[in-house]
């Protein structure tokens, strides 16, 4: 057999090893089919043919990361709403006034399939520059079945055209709707029903996720839909937690979800749930630093209990405006205390448990997709350590190199720059640009 690729003069960070970086020094990879089909110490390399050699030149390798929590398809942004929450006003007054994720559903509603999927590309674009290889993508800012499945519909396109993979989540519980004010049980039926239903007739659903939360929706209408989900066989997420303590994180344990997200106020008994259950605990530091929340998630007993820690970026217009997951490896770092390899652990091999994909990529032997980063550092803590760096050199992504994106700001758009301050009909739907 000839290898299609071989890598060599380079660093290994494995993230194969439960603890540490799984480090191999002056090592080679190979690849075949898109899959890791050696690596190890240059020393050891086999005498076999490669089609293609790639010296690095001493650069560091790790798996690709995993961005495995994101809300980057919507319309307009909030900066307004940023410039009122630094006046003093909370995000949960916001929501209750109307605004917060309310105002994106009335920009995302507004907004046709090109538009959500142009604005998608340059925010995952910039994901790819710092490293990111798979990334989740949820609806939630459409809350009608035309606008959930357009977002939907949206995800699955990036990821055909963009190297990257595209798994989808589907929010359909992640407001109430206006519409529904007067009937709550009905909008939690046509999520469980008729969404769910058209939206797993197009293909368009990897996973299920839902908002448990005072401001969102409660345990018993999260239960109803995760119950339909789950008879039809659809990995769970619960967003649970956030902003106090609502037994989500029991909750996502007792139906075998995959992973339980944001979680500052997650009690002990909660924690034991989650490690009884298998489930991850995704840790999001972007929403925690912008909504200046103190409360920080039980890092220390999700590591008594060995609940594996996840790492994401929670990229949304509201809570989390984080285009950066190495600055959100670098706040995991500082505002919850994670050490390096703990953070960068948890975007690559338990993001991947947090999307079900842990035996297929999330860290580096043979077998797994070659999925890889290249980065020029002289340490793999170092993607932690700077902020605002650029380090990464280039990607592989099922064995292809690919040169990363330049670094780019979402441009502004006029008419759909302050979404809230005008109705959704009035607003053109392909905004003109202005470069
Ligand atoms: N938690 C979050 O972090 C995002 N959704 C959620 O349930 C925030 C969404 C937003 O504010 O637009
Ligand atoms: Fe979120």
């Amino acid at each position: 057999m000839i290898w299609d690729r071989l890598l060599r003069n380079l660093h290994l960070a494995t993230l194969a090893e439960p603890d540490g970086w799984g480090t191999i020094r002056d090592a080679a990879v190979a690849f075949h089919d898109g899959r890791i089909a050696w690596l190890g110490p240059a020393a050891e390399l086999p005498h076999q043919a490669a089609r293609q050699v790639t010296d690095l030149g001493g650069a560091w390798v790790t798996p690709g990361l995993i961005d495995c929590h994101t809300h980057l398809i919507f319309a307009g942004n909030r900066v307004e709403e940023f410039e009122r929450r630094l006046e003093g006003v909370s995000y949960a007054e916001i929501a209750a006034r109307g605004g917060g994720i309310m105002a994106t559903v009335r920009a995302t509603r507004g907004a046709g399939l090109e538009e959500l999927v142009e604005a998608g590309r340059e925010r995952l674009g910039n994901l790819l520059r710092e490293g990111v290889t798979t990334v989740e993508i949820k609806s939630g800012y459409g809350l009608d079945p035309e606008s959930e499945l357009r977002m939907l519909r949206a995800a699955r396109i990036l990821g055909r055209e963009l190297p990257v993979s595209v798994t989808t989540t589907f929010l359909g519980l992640h407001a109430l709707p206006p519409e529904y004010a007067e009937d709550r049980a009905a909008y939690v039926d046509l999520v469980a029903g008729e969404m769910l239903e058209r939206a797993l007739a197009e293909g368009l659903v990897d996973m299920v996720d839902a908002f448990l939360e005072g401001i969102a929706f409660t345990a018993e209408e999260v239960g109803r839909l995760f119950r339909v989900a789950k008879a039809r066989g659809l990995p769970l997420r619960l967003h649970a937690d956030q902003l106090a303590d609502g037994g989500g994180a029991a909750l996502a344990a007792s139906f075998g979800a995959l992973s339980a997200d944001h979680l500052e106020y997650t009690s002990e008994a909660g924690v034991r749930a989650m490690a009884e259950a298998g489930t991850v605990a995704v840790l999001l530091p972007g929403a925690f630093y912008t909504l200046r929340e103190t409360r920080r998630p039980p890092v220390e007993a999700f590591r008594r209990h060995g609940v594996p820690m996840a790492v994401a970026t929670d990229v949304n217009p509201g809570s989390s405006p984080l285009l950066s997951p190495l600055a959100a490896l670098n706040m995991a770092c500082i505002l919850f205390g994670l050490r390096p390899v703990e953070a960068v652990r948890g975007m690559t091999a338990h993001a991947a448990r947090a999307l079900g994909l842990a035996e297929d990529r999330g860290t580096l032997g043979i077998g797994k997709r070659a999925d890889l980063a290249v980065w020029r550092i002289a340490h793999p803590a170092e993607l932690c350590y700077w902020l605002g760096a650029d380090p990464l050199e280039l990607l592989f992504i099922a064995g292809e190199p690919v040169v990363p994106p330049a670094r780019r700001i979402v441009p502004p758009r006029p008419a759909a720059l302050r979404p809230s301050l005008r109705p959704a009909a009035r607003q053109p739907r392909r905004a003109p640009r202005s470069r």
